[in-house]
């Protein structure tokens, strides 16, 4: 079944074509089609049967994309277009050969782009980079396990190095992970939430006490308006369009706000009925504000006084009093704080007109239950966490939360970036979890506060930072400001990845690097005590069991469960009461442990098995229980700023293409929005082009415009003419890392600022569209293509 050279080209940008600009619809048959040729074409048809249909299935595997929660009544085809590609990137049966670390050197492949080291196959065996050579070697896993304890335990201290978590580890790995670390002693537990809705968590922890939804799966269907800010579904969470389309059948509306037109937010062709096949589709968004970037809090004050206004006219009559009046404080100092809003501010902040922003106004008043949704374009933002306060205020002046139809929907994004963070993966986890850890594990946890992933790379560039591990992901891809993030990793003493799939983070490494090489979600886990599962939580609190269905590409492979119950034996041993050789044998016991220390989680084994599993408790969401100090939802005071572009800039915001997963590249098409066979492209609008004297298809180098001496820029991007709201441009990540300074970041959460970056564009000197693209500069040098 082992296809072992995979043909793979590497990338070249000379090819590109540009179309015609968005599209208006998503999904439909190109969708389905789209999925299932290159998953038959990769893994055969049985392959094909048995991952993609048992996705997201009760008795199945959980989808390794997005954190789109599953509904109660699946379809044989629970699945879409991107989640086939997720599986069958991880499933695939191609595998790296033992060969393939003598032929290749490290400095090698860091010239290789992230879509040809993602296609080079399956990790089988653990390697082992040693200081001072070029070349990775197969190591035992004993002996990979023997390398990083000895170096950990060397360490002067455990604050000397860091364990970072990507989203996809499951509730039983990311508890035991933690545990090691903590029983190792220390909170150094990044992870990319950190760059992802660490706002989100921020916002709502501060307002409404809980840092997750206060929605239910069917809440999407019954709302009767849902506002959908800074979010591209059509692409990200393409399963979401079905509840909307339920939404609208049912009567209610839907508003999209977003500087791009993007395709799934205008209409939807449902892939899983004949009237979508060959029907028009369902229009989706009621209305389109094509907002400035970064105006969403701008926008979202002036919705707010509207709703005052109309309450001050008819008193008694638009707010829900009782509501305030039991759940709420602050309801005064916002009335006076925005009864000073000037309107022109919020004009110029938005680029939207008055009566768009009525409009808006008057859909709000009229509905009795709404939602708003939001992702990255409001996340990542300097005020990011401000914004989403904003959202929460709007939502309560009328009501809108712990009512069936209506709440506050952060939709994540990695599939169990949630069930992470539930337990225990941040490095600022509550003295309350510290205790009962404490308790279960009889040790003393670190009690200080760990690094997050900027304070990651800072450390590491003060050389305060020696060792990196990291469960899944891809760090140095992921992490704001290439140049500067490369450089630090390459100057820690030792880098070690748990992986499925290359990544630029094996190749660009501490002076020691080991990779270990681990089982993907889809795939059968059969340990000592027989066939185990796993679990996870999804967008809104539904925590389920996730079942592999195909055999592991290689029997070398161990489970993460696994990996990290023999770092713990080595590392951490009888110094805290663990049965370390029990949990790789059988994950109940781990499960067991999380039933006494995380809240909400108690009798995990038996709730885990109930059928569709369970669905943690929510206070604001299931009694208008608000956990603050105070015990009430609170509404707040905001100063209200805007992203300010000089003369002759633009803002750039960095967002995925419809043929990625973060950093993993599946091909280079952005079917919905036109582009063919190329990823090094801006999107700019029209009269800005004219206006910077730019022309579509032009060649242009990408200047960061950030004052602090580092030259920031990418070479040799094409112009592509645009609807992007005026003056805001666009760009493909992880490429336009580069021009994201490291500490440009949101105030209060620490994200990095993904999604406005103020740059310069200049003609590119070459205007030939056939010489190599290269990305990827040695460590610490500008990231160029040839001049
Ligand atoms: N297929 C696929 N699915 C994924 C992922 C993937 O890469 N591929 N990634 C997963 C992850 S980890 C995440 S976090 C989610 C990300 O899901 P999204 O947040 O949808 O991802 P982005 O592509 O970053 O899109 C950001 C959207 O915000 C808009 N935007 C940018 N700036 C602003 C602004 O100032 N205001 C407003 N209102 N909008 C703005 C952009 O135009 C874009 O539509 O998706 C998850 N699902
Ligand atoms: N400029 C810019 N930067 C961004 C963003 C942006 O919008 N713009 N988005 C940010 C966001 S929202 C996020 S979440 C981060 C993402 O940051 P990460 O989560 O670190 O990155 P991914 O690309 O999702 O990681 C992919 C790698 O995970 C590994 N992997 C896949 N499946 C498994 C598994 O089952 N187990 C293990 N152990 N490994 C596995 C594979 O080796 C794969 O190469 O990036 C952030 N960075
Ligand atoms: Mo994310």
């Amino acid at each position: 079944m082992t296809r072992k050279t995979p043909r793979v080209e590497e990338t070249s940008e000379k090819d590109l074509e540009v179309g015609k600009g968005p599209k208006h619809w998503a999904a439909g048959v190109p969708g389905v089609y789209h999925s299932m040729v290159p998953a038959v074409e990769q893994m055969g048809l049985n392959r094909t049967r048995k991952t993609v249909m048992k996705m997201n299935q009760k008795d199945g595997f959980d989808c390794p994309s997005c954190a789109w929660p599953d509904p109660h009544h699946r379809k044989a085809f629970e699945f879409c277009e991107n989640g086939a590609k997720a599986v069958t990137w991880e499933a695939t049966p191609v595998l790296i050969p033992a060969s393939f670390w003598a032929e290749h050197s490290v400095s090698e492949l860091r010239d290789r782009s992230d879509y040809w080291l993602g296609m080079q196959g399956r990790l089988t065996e653990p390697v082992y980079k040693p200081a001072g050579e070029d070349h990775y070697k197969p190591v035992g896993w004993d002996e990979a396990i023997r390398i990083i304890t000895e170096k950990l335990k060397g360490l002067d201290s455990p604050d000397e190095a860091a364990f970072y978590t990507s989203g996809r580890t499951s509730n039983e790995a990311a508890f035991l992970y933690q545990l090691v670390v903590r029983g190792y002693g220390t909170n150094n537990l990044p992870d990319c939430s950190n760059m992802c809705h660490e706002s989100s968590g921020w916002a709502m922890g501060q307002t409404i006490g809980i840092g997750k939804a206060t929605v239910n799966f069917d809440d999407y269907a019954n709302a009767d308006l849902i506002i959908i800010m800074g979010q591209n579904p059509g692409t990200n969470h393409p399963r979401m369009l079905t509840e909307l389309e339920n939404c609208k059948h049912n009567g209610g509306e839907i508003v999209a706000v977003n500087p791009l037109p993007e395709a799934g937010l205008h209409r939807y062709k449902n892939p899983q009925k004949v009237k979508g096949i060959i029907g028009r589709g369902t229009s989706i968004a009621d209305q389109f504000l094509h907002i400035r970037i970064g105006g969403d809090m701008a926008l979202l004050q002036a919705v707010s006084k509207r709703v005052l206004d109309a309450e001050a006219k008819n008193p008694g009559t638009v707010l829900d009093h009782a509501f305030l009046a039991e759940h709420c404080e602050g309801l005064e100092e916002l009335k006076e704080h925005l009864a000073q809003l000037d309107e022109q501010a919020v004009l110029e902040a938005t680029g939207l007109r008055s009566e768009e922003i009525d409009e808006l106004a008057a859909r709000y008043l009229k509905a009795e239950k709404v939602i708003i949704t939001w992702a990255m374009g409001i996340t990542q933002q300097k005020k990011g966490v401000a914004t989403i306060k904003e959202i929460i205020n709007l939502l309560l002046l009328r009501g809108n939360m712990g009512k069936p139809g209506a709440g506050a929907s952060p939709i994540r994004g990695h599939s169990n970036v949630q069930g992470d963070r539930t337990m225990g993966i941040w490095e600022q986890m509550p003295q309350s979890f510290m205790d009962a850890l404490g308790e279960e594990f009889g040790f003393e946890p670190p009690r200080e506060h760990g690094v997050d992933a900027v304070e990651t790379i800072n450390k590491m560039q003060e050389g305060e930072i020696k060792v990196f591990m990291a469960m899944g992901g891809n760090f140095v891809g992921a992490i704001s400001d290439t140049n500067a993030a490369e450089a630090a990793v390459a100057g820690t003493e030792m880098s070690i990845q748990v992986s499925t799939k290359l990544n630029r983070s094996h190749v660009v490494t501490g002076a020691e690097a080991l990779i270990l090489p681990t089982m993907g979600r889809s795939e059968i886990d059969i340990q000592e005590s027989g066939e185990q599962f796993v679990s996870v939580e999804d967008t809104v609190c539904a925590v389920h069991p996730s079942w592999g269905s195909v055999e592991p590409v290689s029997h070398h492979l161990l489970s993460e469960p696994a990996i990290l119950s023999r770092l713990g034996k080595a590392l951490v041993g009888d110094k805290i009461k663990a049965d370390w050789d029990g949990y790789e044998k059988n994950y109940d016991l781990i499960r067991d442990h999380i039933s006494r220390v995380v809240g909400g989680c108690e009798d995990y084994n038996t709730r885990i098995r109930q059928e569709g599993g369970f669905i943690l408790a929510n206070g604001p969401r299931d009694s208008r229980t608000f956990p603050t100090p105070t015990g009430k939802a609170v509404l707040t005071v905001n100063e209200l700023e805007h992203v300010e572009r000089p003369a002759g800039t633009l803002i750039l915001q960095s967002m995925r293409s419809h043929d990625q997963f973060n950093t993993t590249i599946y091909g280079h098409n952005d079917r919905y929005r036109g582009i063919k066979k190329g990823r090094h492209v801006v999107f700019v609008n029209p009269d800005d082009i004219r206006e910077l004297g730019l022309s579509d298809g032009l060649y242009v180098d990408i200047h960061g415009q950030y004052q602090d001496g580092v030259e920031r820029v990418l070479r040799k991007f094409r112009v592509v003419s645009y609807p992007t709201a005026p003056g805001c441009a666009a760009a493909y990540y992880p490429e336009a890392n580069v021009l994201v300074p490291l500490n440009h970041t949101a105030e209060g959460s620490n994200t990095p600022i993904s999604k406005a970056v103020i740059v310069r564009l200049e003609p590119s000197v070459d205007q030939t569209p056939d010489s190599p693209a290269r990305l990827h500069a040695a460590p610490g040098a500008e990231a160029a293509a040839p001049a």
